[in-house]
């Protein structure tokens, strides 16, 4: 455990992790300091409740000079090593660590930490869900919005599932979950890591101390990348481990063959839910939970918000909200997951990534796509090049009055935009309650309804 009592703690950014960090720091007897590089304003509620705990909070340019005699420095997610005060912070030779590492040495509650490019979320979900169904208390945190140093709790007994992004464990050094999950890698991030490899560098990071008496699960696509180390290793995707035989999800652990659910019978659309299923699943095993409520709860899931959500059906026209989409290939999931033609609303702030192989997995699927945001142009190259018909327009809201245009009996309109939101929006919730608010105001305007 972190003793934390009298430190000089310096926590970057204010806002969920910040926030929820300099708190838990203070509470714990550090002296604490915030630098938040933007405005006060927007921030006042946090800034005043922290200041009234003896938080000092800082607005605007990072100050240096905060540094002196700081014991450990704290940055929130979105901050990437780039930044100056964090290579000031390490060229001092100060700690500096990811509010995932602190949680982790301040608890010993057991951890399940699911990570990979995408998935996460419904991974996430899936595996609460199911704990919760075999009786077992959970929590969902991490990147899926709440941080983890919330959870924190003084007996053992509720478990930690925490969704953890490649930035949450670029600043990791002693964190080790009870159980691993690695869903899958492929190009993301890339302007926020310094390349692709360092991108899986942080990712595997997961890994690296776990010991024999924890588990590590992967998908059978990313044995190349990983090194299992002394961890118990569980396979998705093949045998032995769990996979899908004769349409039904299985697994061979126990000797033979069990079978666990019907494909059918799983509420989720594409293959890389049933990926994500597999996981899941995968994560309840080590549990010991039983192939019953296993099912159970996979047959009872929900979906969750602003992944493959649908929002509207009308006019027989489908309306998907996967605003969560962020890089390409959760793009060419979500294009993958139907059979019905798609009109693609799609752009936003590119992460480093190309667009080609998404237009060319696109190309017979998506009949029009209907491009926004800082990378409409870049996109509209890549589409066009495999001759799928595109429109570029200024707002999410035109996007969708275009897409109910063009949208005929039978077809998906599909916000699955590839990209990053922050170049229109706070956020990639605001977005997809953006595309929902603008099509629910679309279809009563323009009697389609
Ligand atoms: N800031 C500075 N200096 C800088 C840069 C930013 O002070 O140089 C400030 C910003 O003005 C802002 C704060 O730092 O106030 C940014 O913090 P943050 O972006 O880390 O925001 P949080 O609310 O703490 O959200 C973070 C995660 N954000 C990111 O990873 C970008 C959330 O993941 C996560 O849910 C939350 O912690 C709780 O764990 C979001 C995300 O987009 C969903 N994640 C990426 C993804 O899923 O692709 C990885």
């Amino acid at each position: 455990m972190i003793d934390l009592e009298n430190k000089k703690v310096i926590v970057i950014g204010l806002a969920r992790t910040g926030y929820a960090v300099a708190k838990r720091c203070r509470e714990l007897g550090a002296r604490v300091w915030v630098t938040e590089m933007g405005e006060r304003l927007g921030r006042a509620e946090e800034s005043r409740s922290l200041e009234a705990l003896g938080v000092e909070v800082d607005f605007g340019p990072h100050d240096i000079g905060i540094l002196e005699g700081a014991d450990l420095v704290i940055p929130s997610p979105g901050i990437p090593p780039s930044t100056a005060i964090i290579k000031e912070a390490k060229k001092r030779g100060l700690p500096v660590i990811s509010e995932i590492e602190l949680s982790s040495r301040l608890t010993t509650q057991p951890i399940i930490g699911v990570t990979g490019t995408n998935g996460k979320t419904t991974t996430t979900a899936l595996v609460v869900d199911i704990l919760r169904a075999a009786g077992i208390k959970s929590e969902a945190c991490g990147n899926i919005g709440r941080p983890m140093v919330e959870f924190l709790t003084s007996d053992n007994s509720v478990t930690l599932v925490v969704e953890l992004s490649s930035f949450q464990l670029e600043f990791v050094d002693q964190f080790r979950p009870d159980v691993g999950v690695l869903l899958n890698i492929t190009p993301d991030h890339l302007n926020w890591h310094e390349g692709f490899e360092a991108y899986t560098d942080a990712k595997l990071k997961m890994f690296a101390r776990q010991t024999s008496s924890d588990w590590a699960i992967a998908n059978e696509s990313c044995l190349r990348l990983i090194d299992f180390g002394q961890a118990r290793k569980l396979i998705f995707g093949r045998s032995p481990g769990v996979f899908i035989k004769d349409q039904w999800i299985v697994h061979d652990l126990k000797g033979g063959l069990r079978r666990i659910l019907k494909l059918g019978d799983l509420p989720l659309r594409g293959a890389h839910n049933l990926a994500n299923a597999m996981a899941a699943t995968a994560v309840a095993l080590t549990q010991e939970v039983t192939e019953e409520v296993i099912a159970t709860a996979l047959r009872d899931f929900k979906g969750v918000e602003h992944r493959l959500d649908l929002i509207l059906q009308i006019s027989g026209i489908l309306f998907y909200n996967d605003s969560k989409a962020t890089n390409p290939e959760a793009t060419i999931g979500a294009i993958g997951s139907f059979s019905e033609e798609i009109i693609l609303l799609a752009g936003g702030r590119n992460k480093g990534n190309d667009f080609d192989q998404l237009a060319l997995e696109a190309k017979g699927r998506v009949k029009s796509a209907i491009l926004f945001g800082e990378s409409a142009s870049e996109m509209t190259d890549s589409f066009e090049k495999h001759s799928i018909q595109t429109k570029k327009v200024n707002s999410l809201e035109e996007a969708v009055r275009l897409g109910i245009k063009l949208a005929k009996v039978g077809d998906v309109v599909l916000l699955s935009p590839a990209c990053a939101s922050q170049d229109m929006f706070s956020d990639y919730q605001e977005r997809g309650h953006c595309f929902e608010n603008a099509v629910k105001a679309e279809v009563g305007l323009n009697g389609k309804s």
